[in-house]
This record gives structure tokens, sequence and C-alpha cells, in this order.
């Protein structure tokens, strides 16, 4: 009985942790229209450095660089496909959910590569 009980428990925890991540998959499977913006990177500033998208809306970033290999990062957006394919980055994710979130290069491009840094604003 016992154990039983142990593991309607176990399975029920499990069941309720499963929810979030199942209404996260869901909202990634909708096919929604990709807003497109485009990001030049270079010694040491992005252009734009302040990027604002709709929340709900799916948003492909693509990077470029105009000088040296850089590498955009958002904090807690994506951070898998935080990748760098030669001098160009595409970035796309669902914008959600609302809030300011730090951007930065992760590749040391030279002196002043601290200050490579920006804000995505999903509002
Ligand atoms: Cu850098």
């Amino acid at each position: 009985m016992a154990r039983a009980i142990l593991l309607l428990l176990t399975l029920g925890l499990f069941g309720a942790a499963c929810i979030p991540l199942a209404a996260k998959t869901a909202n990634l499977g909708t096919s929604r229209p990709v807003r497109e913006y485009r990001v030049e990177a270079k010694q040491f500033s992005f252009a734009p450095n302040e990027i604002r998208v709709q929340s709900g809306a799916q948003v492909r970033l693509i990077v470029t660089s105009a000088d040296v290999d850089h590498r955009l990062a958002i904090t807690g957006i994506n951070p898998e496909r935080e990748t760098v394919q030669g001098r160009q980055q595409t970035l796309e994710f669902l914008a959600w959910p609302p809030g300011t979130y730090a951007f930065q290069c992760k590749v040391v491009c030279g002196m002043n590569h601290e200050q490579m840094a920006g804000t995505l604003v999903i509002e």
C-alpha cells in the first residue's frame, strides 16, 4: 500500500513538473510569422544596441560582422544556440516572456570587448 502511494506521489510530481515544459513546447510548435532583425557587430559595439520585439513573436536575429569574429549571446534566451558560423550568426527564438534581456559578445575580439553589449526588450 505504501509503495502504491509513493508511486502515485512520484507520478503526480513528475506530471506537474512536465506541465510548464509541455506548454512551452506547444507554443514553439505553432506557426508564426518570423520577424527578422539585422544586427551588425564590429569592434566594439552592436548596431543597433537595443532591439525591441513584440512578445509572442518568432524572432530571427541575423548578426553580421564588419571586422573580426563576434558571437551575440542573449542571457536567458536559447543559450544552446550560441554558435558562430564564420562571420554570420542566426539566432531564432520565441520572444517570451516579456522583459529586458542583456546581450553581449562572447568572443574576446579585442581590448574593449567587454563594451560589446546591448539590450533586447520583449514588450
Ligand atoms: Cu567581443
